[in-house]
């Protein structure tokens, strides 16, 4: 397979051509995109029109999906793709930089997301690479931070849950979601690299601190991941496929098209099937 490869920015990112999207999705396949995920923490194919089973194959090709998301509806043509779509006067929630479900104990490895309606303008996504973040920590705040634990939870997908079902709603959709303790600096076990793992959308307290001592250090570890030298940028067309690697990268979906429509179709896969033999 002869893939060429285009580094989007030096934090993370790389478009790739070369890719036939009609041909078989083996695991030599597999194997090569997992590499350059490892290497570009997101990747890029253009005019890479999947349908859903076709995803969900390639899904299963990186690994073991079944995170399904407790509040998005599923594609009629499998349940493990997810839509995720917006328009009018909804309230899209990924306008804040997260990493998806670390609520969960096992948050997933990767994510696979296909741009299916794209609006005129606008509905851009940003990743940022949290190695980038995390090395450009100043030595003091790194060795503050190094044992340190915050606590994850469901964040504003409380909104939704309230507005259906005030309280009991909150509550079933908090115990459906979960929530997990996490290192805020952790270890990618693929490439062993530090970065940092907390997030504006679901990290809401840090082990050990006080409240107000939590809040100052989050807010100051925050600011950071929104510099744009750690970014990359992607403007989606219809049949773009971006994949990600979910540990050690965040990623923020600009709301600025409404009430324009805009539809993506996401599998999440939960394990790294290339893990334990890197
Ligand atoms: O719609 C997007 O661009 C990103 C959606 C998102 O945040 C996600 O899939 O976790």
């Amino acid at each position: 397979m002869a893939l060429t490869v285009d580094r989007l920015s030096p934090a993370l990112g790389a478009e790739l051509f070369g890719l036939d999207p009609t041909a078989p999705i083996t695991s030599d396949v597999a194997d090569e995109l997992h590499s350059l995920l490892m290497e570009h923490q997101v990747i890029f194919l253009r005019d890479f029109d999947l349908s859903p089973v076709r995803m969900v194959e390639l899904g299963r090709e990186l690994g073991t999906l079944g995170a399904r998301h407790h509040s998005y509806v599923t594609h009629p043509d499998s349940d493990d793709v997810v839509i995720i779509e917006w328009k009018d006067d909804d309230l899209p929630d990924a306008a804040e930089w997260h990493s998806d479900m670390t609520y969960r104990a096992t948050p997933p490895f990767a994510s696979i997301l296909k741009g299916v309606v794209i609006p005129p303008a606008g509905g851009d996504t940003l990743w940022a690479s949290m190695y980038s973040v995390y090395d450009s920590l100043p030595p003091g705040m790194k060795d503050d931070i190094a044992e340190l634990e915050a606590v994850h939870d469901m964040g504003a997908f409380r909104t939704p849950a309230y507005r259906a079902s005030g309280n009991e709603g909150v509550m079933d959709a908090y115990t459906n979601a979960g929530t997990a303790v996490h290192p805020m600096v952790s270890h990618h076990p693929v490439t062993g690299r530090p970065y940092l793992n907390v997030s504006e959308s679901f990290t809401r307290f840090i082990i050990g601190l006080s409240a107000p001592e939590a809040g100052r250090l989050l807010t100051e570890l925050f600011d950071r991941i929104n510099r744009p030298e750690h970014h990359v940028r992607l403007r989606w067309k219809p049949n773009t496929l971006a994949i990600w690697d979910n540990r050690g990268t965040q990623h923020y979906a600009v709301v600025d098209y409404l009430p324009h429509r805009r539809v993506m179709h996401r599998v999440a896969v939960v394990e790294d099937a290339r893990q334990s033999v890197a």
